[in-house]
């Protein structure tokens, strides 16, 4: 029997199939990298942030770090699905049984499952991190947002209490969102700016960002919330310190004539 071990272990890696499997998972991991990669940052689009650029630089690598082990899991399909079938009285070669039995396959596996999650981890908090330093600002400018079935509101308080469904924000100055909800759970999404925060009903939440282009940009909500959530979007206006003023004391007047 152990004879049998002996001569198997330099075997398991010498296997037809093995061999194959390797040059599909050199040949796939590349090919499922770059498309995978160009499909992801073209559908990110343009940042509209500095928070935004970084989330996007992140979603470049962690799909390149998750291209090794879609293009084996890919490979190992592909063999198995081109190879011998082995039941009956085909059963598969002990030299299988040596691989799927090795503690030392096993552990690789965790091992590098564990440091691809710690990077995953790490490298994300970094980036999320930034998006609380401006909460700290003291030239922030502070929005109310209220989510409800299904529109946002968006409060300006420092502004004589002017209030948009539109939001209006001055490029290269950031902003801190104060946010709630007036029924159900909401998340208040501004796309291209890379923040996204629950709005929940009862309490307040904060998320913050700096707009860095001017434009015309997306808010969505990000939290299931009843029928037509898929609806509950409309339109950022990033525009210059000027036009900001502009608007706001237009929409001061609108409201005071109202
Ligand atoms: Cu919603």
């Amino acid at each position: 029997m152990s004879d049998v071990q002996v001569s198997n272990k330099a075997k398991w890696w010498k296997s037809a199939d093995v061999k194959k499997t390797a040059i599909y998972w050199v040949i796939l991991t590349p090919i499922i990298g770059y498309v995978a990669t160009e499909v992801q940052l073209r559908s990110i689009g343009a940042p509209a942030s500095e928070v935004m650029a970084s989330v996007k630089s992140l979603m470049g690598i962690f799909t390149w770090a998750a291209s090794p082990v879609a293009g084996l899991v890919a490979a190992l399909a592909l063999t198995s699905l081109m190879g011998k079938r082995h039941y009956g009285d085909n059963p598969p070669p002990d030299a299988d049984h040596e691989i799927r039995n090795s503690p030392r396959a096993a552990a690789t596996w965790v091992v590098v499952s564990t440091l691809l999650c710690l990077f995953a981890l790490i490298t994300g908090l970094i980036v999320l991190q930034k998006d609380s330093e401006s909460i700290l600002d003291a030239k922030a400018i502070n929005i109310n947002v209220t989510g409800q079935q299904w529109v946002w509101n968006f409060d300006y308080p420092e502004s004589n209490g002017v209030r948009s469904e539109v939001l209006y924000l001055p490029v290269d100055r950031p902003v801190v969102f104060h946010i709630t909800s007036k029924d159900v759970k909401h998340s208040f999404w501004v796309v291209q700016m890379g923040i996204k925060m629950d709005a929940n009903p009862g309490y307040v939440t904060e998320t913050a960002v700096t707009p860095n282009k001017i434009g015309v940009f997306d808010v969505r909500c990000a939290e299931l919330c009843g029928l037509l959530h898929a609806y509950m979007q409309n339109k950022v206006h990033v525009v210059s310190q000027a036009d900001y003023d502009a608007w706001l004391s237009n929409r001061a007047a609108l409201e005071g004539a109202a």
